[in-house]
């Protein structure tokens, strides 16, 4: 058996909102105390963990004075210079108060807007002392149910100068910081805007820093919307925007579970593994669960640890993809490693005329042997460990 046991060398992180989280859900109240930030950082750097990344408010509360502020931050970084714990990521709580109701970039309220991107920038100066180096942003509360209460063309307009002010500020700043993008179909929202990763990429494009920002697609958002994460992720890798992950387990056509990672969706989990370790994604690992709400402190770091083992169980299983000569035959039957070859090349004159004079025999080819089930039937056996 390989090595489960997590290591912060293989970067899992987790936000302070997860393990921390109280276990409220829309109909019910908590269900738990909560873990404090430092205690947090101490239990998971004992269970294996590399880092931790938090909302603004999840480290500092909203109401704290100046030097409450400081006491907190330093009892923070003690936990992180103890452990040697890093700070992999900051967000910003743009969607609990009340003053958000309506949104924060796209809030029709000119007002709410300039208080958004206020709050941003505090934050964005919170994550840059302590290391973080990527900034996420979830629009959980960019979007609409009435559609007559908010054209979608202003609200966008509205979001790209806001990301397109933050990324001056960071230049401006000098901070080694990148910016990540996290989509979502819906909920809170009616509908979200930006709801899935493919969106996110085109929207990036029309930014004037593209290249400082990319996405952070998480398992959990994708599949409500029906969609394959693994392509998602995999478009993200084409493109060179995959800064982040929020890696947790969902079913389709659910509200948003966020369950431990591989709790549901085991396949899907392994394909998602064997690409993030295939493609060389050295980014961080990070998982945007939270435990059910039935557990208690116990509980909490069984749901920690499972998400790593199983991380690390599926790796394992996906190291033996390339050595197992059955699935190797199985892959060449299906010309898996002819679809990595040019088909034609770059356009020239000459190629087209080449194309032009080629003849192909439509009958045979419709009727050559792809082979998948094998394939897909191997992938299963090698899964559960039957192979
Ligand atoms: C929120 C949301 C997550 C986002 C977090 C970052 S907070 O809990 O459900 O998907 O990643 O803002
Ligand atoms: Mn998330
Ligand atoms: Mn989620």
């Amino acid at each position: 058996m390989a090595e489960l046991t997590p290591k912060p060398e293989h970067k899992f992180t987790f936000g302070l909102w997860t393990v921390g989280h109280k276990g409220n859900d829309p109909f019910g109240v908590e269900t738990r105390p909560g873990v404090r930030p430092p205690d947090t950082v101490r239990k998971l750097a004992e269970l294996g963990a590399y880092g931790v990344c938090f909302h603004d408010d999840d480290l500092l509360p909203p109401d704290a004075d100046d030097s409450e502020r400081e006491r907190i931050k330093a009892d923070f970084v003690e936990a992180l210079d103890e452990t040697g714990m890093k700070v992999s990521m900051a967000t910003t709580n743009l969607f609990t108060h009340p003053v958000f109701k309506d949104g924060a970039f796209t809030a029709n309220d000119r007002e709410v807007r300039r208080y958004a991107l206020q709050k941003v920038i505090r934050s964005i100066d919170v994550g840059a002392e302590l290391g973080a180096p990527v900034y996420v942003f979830w629009g959980g509360r960019e979007g609409v149910e009435a559609d007559a209460a908010k054209p979608a063309r202003d609200a966008l307009e509205r979001y790209r100068e806001a990301i397109d002010f933050l990324c001056g500020y960071v230049r401006d700043r000098g901070y080694d910081m990148r910016f990540a993008l996290e989509p979502k179909p819906n909920e809170p929202r009616g509908d979200i805007f930006l709801p899935t990763v493919g969106h996110m990429l085109a929207f990036i494009e029309r930014l004037e820093h593209p290249e400082m920002v990319g996405v952070n697609p998480e398992v959990a958002h994708e599949t409500m919307a029906g969609l394959s994460f693994l392509h998602g992720v995999a478009q993200a890798l084409w493109a060179g925007k995959l800064f982040h992950i929020d890696l947790n387990a969902q079913r389709i056509g659910r509200y948003d579970q966020d369950f431990r990672f591989g709790a549901v969706g085991l396949k899907d989990a392994f394909f998602l593994v064997k690409l993030l370790e295939d493609s060389g994604y050295d980014g961080v690992r990070h998982f945007d669960a939270r435990p059910l709400r039935v557990e208690s402190e116990e509980g909490i770091w069984d749901f920690a640890a499972g998400c790593m083992h199983t991380y690390l169980a599926l790796k394992e299983r996906a190291a033996k993809w390339g050595s197992d000569r059955a699935i190797l035959a199985a892959e060449a039957d299906a010309k898996v490693p002819e679809l990595a070859l040019d088909t034609v090349g770059p356009y020239s004159p000459e190629l087209a005329e080449e194309l032009l004079a080629e003849a192909h025999d439509l009958d045979a080819l419709g009727a050559r042997e792809c082979r998948n089930e094998r394939l897909d039937q191997l992938a299963v056996d090698l899964i559960l460990g039957l192979r």
